[in-house]
């Protein structure tokens, strides 16, 4: 490098550091219920391929453009060349399938009637993995984690004419990331969910967390018990509860920090369950602010070897999930992507759902609660996490409290799990309790698992009996496991000989088991890649599951087939992990039928 480009790069370095500075990032839940101007669409692209933010002293969130004919500028917005917003870029153009690196998205859009009395934020429902937000110019901050959503105030610069958001997104895999750098499922980069410019009061209900209050599930007067956020100068004293169908309409004072604690008494109140997915409208009133929600409520708890929800023991008849929409390619992003996957959810007989491996869209949540179905949540703690670095830790505190503040009120959701196969090394286990303890203290109304491993066997002496005792299992409220017994190592007959041991007095969800099948590729029930093969493996495998002791739900691995660049088998996966129930095409595999009578006698 010359000694030009470097004190360019220096001052570049400089001039991102001080612009950090300027916005502070807030968190706003319930977007969909508030009133936005949406940024979907499509926006213009730079592909900054050596990640340097824009070269010759020009940053590409600085928007230059060339006015007279002798200027330099050595990148360009152009309105020819777009992406789509929401969407994956790899699967956009066939230029980006595989890249990973920088991308900078640029909008511009004009905003007549900007109110006096309003504030502005700039919303993003998730870009993966690194994003840079800056408006009109101005650097707003940077933001960590490829699923979960992000906010920054743009009132002092929004403007009625030509307003920009440029929005750099670097969906680079490293070593201190979450996940880090190998994962079973396809790097889609950049901005993958909803982008909303966000117009609320000077002070505002920034979030808040309702939940029946589970102590008092078996009184007669039951609790609800709920917290609020507000965020801004002038905080009225009071803030109202109105939920009309249980008569409840109370004034809960604000203290100083803006927030505010309440309990309320309700008599005759209709539990949120698979059966009956009640939901209440809310409506909660700060001043000039005003949002409204449904939310149901629900208690989940555990009792020796049981599950209970609402006091009751539930069987969670489930299924593991991606966050894509196969016919598309795609992430997932909208209503219609949820629908598609949530029936075939219940087509299969299913009452729950391990989103795997990371935050789901939000619109997923919502939609679990309308219909009923119980979900588990993960974030990519998966493959070859850091364990003794510090600031993984931190970065694994920071996203876990963006996804509880955006689906605490979500009943559906009902279990937090802090890993996936995972070896329990000692730096591995502190950090999980650690998290574990975090979660906690924020949420007491969900349940907390991780996706575990058995015990190694001895050499070349498999055992019959699996034991488990990672010692991370003492601190979950639930004991899972992945099993691929039968497809990854032995053949499905073995799992006949196979028993359970976990030794705890605690509830036992099997997290996956399963293998691979080329959906129309037939054979017999040796046949790998067949469909006999995998409905086979799935007759063998519920049958030894079944057995376990404490056994209260499962989730085979895995719905639909997903891509993966793991997976290059010609002609059978193509770049498609082809353990899925159903093909990327939405046909249904054999197996799917033996899992659907099996769930029909539960
Ligand atoms: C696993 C992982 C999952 C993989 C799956 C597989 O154990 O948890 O992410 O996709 O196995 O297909 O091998």
């Amino acid at each position: 490098m010359t000694t030009q480009k470097h004190l360019f790069m220096f001052f570049l370095v400089i001039c991102l550091s001080i612009s950090y500075t300027q916005a502070q990032e807030i968190f706003i839940s319930n977007t969909s219920n508030r009133t936005c101007t949406s940024l979907n669409g499509k926006w213009q692209y730079v592909v900054d391929a050596y990640e340097t933010g824009g070269m010759g002293g020009m940053p590409i969130f600085k928007n230059y453009e060339p006015k007279e004919k002798s200027d330099r500028v050595e990148y360009g917005f152009t309105s020819g060349r777009t992406l789509w917003v929401p969407g994956s870029w790899n699967i956009q153009k066939p230029e980006l399938s595989y890249f990973e690196g920088s991308i900078w998205y640029r909008k511009t859009f004009n905003k007549e009637n900007i109110a006096k009395d309003k504030r502005y934020f700039i919303y993003v429902g998730a870009a993966n993995y690194k994003t840079t937000v800056s408006f009109n110019g101005k650097i707003l901050g940077e933001h960590e984690g490829g699923f979960t959503p992000f906010s920054y105030e743009v009132t002092n610069l929004l403007q009625a004419k030509d307003n920009y958001v440029i929005i750099g997104v670097n969906n680079s895999r490293e070593a201190d990331y979450i996940p880090s750098k190998v994962t079973d499922w396809f790097n889609h980069g950049g901005i993958t969910r909803d982008v909303k410019l966000i117009e609320v009061s000077k002070t505002f209900i920034n979030n808040y967390f309702i939940a029946l209050d589970k102590s008092t599930l078996h009184l007669k007067t039951k609790q609800i018990k709920g917290k609020i956020q507000l965020t801004g100068s002038e905080l009225p004293e009071k803030v109202n509860v109105i939920i009309p169908e249980l008569n409840i309409n109370k004034e809960v004072t604000v203290n100083k920090d803006g927030d505010t604690e309440f309990k309320l008494d309700v008599k005759k109140l209709e539990l949120w369950s698979p059966e009956n997915p009640k939901l209440y409208d809310i409506t909660l009133t700060a001043g000039d602010d005003k949002i409204s929600d449904e939310i149901g409520f629900r208690t989940i708890e555990t009792k020796g070897k049981q599950i209970l929800l609402n006091g009751k023991p539930v069987f969670l008849k489930g299924i593991c999930l991606h966050d894509e929409n196969p016919l598309r390619k795609d992430r997932a992003n909208n209503m219609e992507d949820a629908k598609l996957v949530l029936s075939w959810a219940q087509e299969l007989g299913c009452n729950f759902l391990r989103l795997a491996h990371y935050p789901h869209q939000e619109k997923i949540v919502r939609l679990a609660d309308k219909m009923g179905i119980l979900l588990w949540e993960e974030l990519p703690l998966y493959w070859g996490i850091q364990w003794g670095n510090p600031e993984v830790l931190k970065k694994a505190k920071a996203q876990y409290a963006e996804m509880i503040n955006r689906d605490y009120n979500r009943a559906s959701s009902i279990i937090w799990s802090v890993a996936n196969e995972t070896a329990p090394t000692e730096d591995r286990t502190k950090f999980l309790s650690e998290l574990a303890d975090y979660i906690r203290s924020i949420d007491d109304t969900r349940l907390i698992s991780a996706a575990c491993k058995k015990d190694q066997e001895a050499d070349g002496h498999p055992d019959s009996v699996y034991t488990y005792n990672d010692p991370l299992m003492k601190k979950l409220d639930i004991i899972s496991f992945n099993e691929y017994l039968g497809w990854y190592g032995g053949f499905p007959e073995e799992c006949r000989n196979k028993s359970f041991k976990a030794g705890l007095e605690k509830p036992i969800i099997v997290t996956e088991f399963g293998g691979g099948a080329l959906q129309g590729f037939h054979g017999d029930s040796l046949t790998r890649w067949s469909e006999e093969f995998q409905e086979y493996l799935y007759k063998e495998s519920i049958a030894m599951f079944d057995k376990i002791d404490g056994l209260a739900g499962m989730t085979p691995w895995i719905l639909v087939d997903f891509q993966s660049p793991l997976r290059q088998l010609p002609e059978i996966q193509d770049g498609w992990n082809r353990k899925g129930l159903i093909s990327e095409k939405g046909y249904k595999k054999k197996a799917f039928f033996i899992l659907k009578k099996y769930y029909e006698t539960k």
